[in-house]
């Protein structure tokens, strides 16, 4: 129940600091996204300065796999970092001038909860397939990139099912559509796994680079903090080959920056992360990504 602890804690923070969006509507608002295959609605939370100016979009998900519990739980975390330093910290007060930052906290609401009440290791979501006989879509393997090619299953009983066809899970359709609408103006996709402690860039179905690969100071900026050491690079290289990931989609469609996390740890604790590193890992991964933000905003 470790992530109850912090959920639990974040919310007290917001209360404490009276930063829930409706006291931060000037910065924080909510919308709504699409429903789950489950008729959960799905919202994404967009932090935005009131300005005349046109401004880039930065993308951010969470728990597009249901058991990878510091992922969401980062999400939100760094809702706060920004709502408790924007007035007082250079660097956000400055990005925020160019850019607004689009946050869903949990992709696959179906699968998460699922992961709570019944199946902690759940990873895809919930749609049933072949009269209900199996169930679950890897959201990471559903996306409109050379879907279905490589890295995947066709049997819906696998762990990387990718589903009956691209977007064929209302979770992948809601982000898809959306991304599609605003793609000329997003400068940056992210999106937030664990475990393994990479940054890993275009392309996984493929080893060629993405057009913009380069080194990522983020990983630097976040050892500083915890000294934990990540890798970064393409998937298909430092990993495996897989298709149809929304980072590789992304990119695909135009979007110039597009990168996946793989957060604590290495596999002494895996998906099961111990409450006392939900903190650190949030502090170091917050490091990073503010890293990227203003290094995207400077391209
Ligand atoms: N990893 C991601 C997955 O969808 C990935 C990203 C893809 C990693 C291919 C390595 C190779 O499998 C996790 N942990 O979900
Ligand atoms: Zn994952």
């Amino acid at each position: 129940m470790h992530l109850a602890i912090v959920l639990l804690w974040t919310l007290f923070i917001l209360v404490e600091h009276d930063l829930f969006p409706h006291s931060n509507s000037e910065l924080v608002t909510q919308h709504y996204l699409g429903m789950t295959y489950e008729n959960r609605p799905m919202y994404y939370l967009k932090i935005s300065q009131p300005s005349n100016k046109a401004k880039k979009i930065i993308w951010m998900d969470c728990g597009i796999h249901a058991r990878e519990w510091i992922s969401p739980a980062f999400c939100q975390w760094f809702v706060k970092e920004i709502l408790q330093n924007y007035k007082t910290d250079p660097k956000i007060k400055s990005f925020l001038q160019n850019l607004d930052i689009y946050i869903l906290p949990v992709l696959n609401i179906d699968g998460y909860i699922y992961s709570w009440t019944t199946e902690r290791l759940w990873r895809k979501s919930r749609s049933a397939h072949i009269n209900g006989t199996c169930f679950g879509t890897d959201l990471n393997r559903n996306f409109n990139g050379s879907w279905g090619s490589i890295g995947v299953s066709h049997n819906c009983s696998s762990l990387i099912f990718c589903g009956t066809g691209p977007e064929s899970e209302p979770e992948t359709k809601a982000v898809a559509r959306f991304i599609e609408k605003r793609k000329s103006d997003v400068l940056c996709f992210l999106t937030i796994h664990s475990y393994g402690q990479y940054i890993l860039t275009p392309y996984g179905y493929k080893t060629d680079l993405a057009s913009n690969h380069q080194d990522l100071k983020a990983a630097v900026a976040l050892k500083e903090k915890h000294g934990t050491n990540f890798t970064v690079g393409p998937t298909s290289l430092i990993l495996y080959k897989n298709s149809g990931s929304s980072r590789d989609w992304a990119h695909m469609i135009g979007i110039p920056f597009s990168y996946t996390f793989e957060l604590r740890d290495k596999g002494a604790y895996g998906f099961i992360l111990p409450p006392d590193q939900i903190q650190p890992t949030c502090e170091e991964t917050t490091a990073a990504v503010m890293t990227i933000i203003e290094y995207v905003n400077q391209k």
